[in-house]
């Protein structure tokens, strides 16, 4: 809809006889995560790898958008709901953001009205198989109610702080349970030291 009304605009700019540029928007450009894996999770691979994530998409340098919602990957680390991704056609690189991990990005993603299938697993985007790269864990810090409060893709000694906040709760789904076994403790401790000073991607 956005698309048609950008380019009747175009039109109607053309036939003023002005020189005014008008970007064409896409806005059907959609995105499905197959995969995205915490790493150091227990259990068999592919029964504990949920997490709260939002996308980011980059273009020479500077981000674009943001999806506007925190959504939730199923247990092997799919999200098969399409997401929109409003943007204007063209490469990005887009970023996975956890509410426990730093981001991690693909680059040179083409945009272009279709629907993209996003493989975390890969650094090619587009590779179609399970791979072996995975989610850096330990950016606990901040709320997890929207994007942009979701840890701030540092880990650090606030992430620290905030694991020892809740050492020794014994909840799978507290935020610090690094490695989602029924236990925030001393293991979850060695995966934010494992990580210490880590960035997320840009
Ligand atoms: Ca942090
Ligand atoms: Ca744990």
């Amino acid at each position: 809809m956005v698309a048609q009304t950008v380019f009747a605009d175009s039109v109607r700019l053309a036939q003023l006889g002005t020189t005014a540029t008008v970007q064409i928007i896409s806005s059907t450009s959609t995105a499905i995560i197959r995969w995205a894996v915490p790493e150091m999770r227990v259990g068999l691979p592919g029964t504990n790898d949920d997490a709260l994530f939002f996308l980011t998409a980059r273009s020479l340098g500077e981000a674009q958008f943001t999806t506007p919602i925190i959504a939730s990957t199923t247990i092997d680390g799919r999200y098969t709901t399409p997401i929109p991704l409003g943007a204007v056609d063209g490469l990005y690189d887009i970023g996975i953001k956890t509410h426990q991990h730093l981001t991690k990005v693909l680059r040179n993603v083409p945009l272009d009205g279709t629907e993209r299938v996003l493989n975390f697993t890969q650094q090619d985007y587009s590779v179609p198989v399970k791979g072996l790269e995975v989610l850096v864990a330990g950016d606990i810090n901040g709320l997890m109610t929207i994007p942009s409060q979701m840890g701030d893709d540092k880990i650090n000694a606030i992430d620290v702080t905030s694991l020892l906040a809740q050492f020794n709760v014994q909840e799978k789904y507290a935020r610090p349970n690094l490695n989602q076994d029924g236990k925030v403790n001393a293991l979850d401790m060695t995966i934010i030291l494992k990580n210490f000073n880590r960035l997320g991607d840009r």
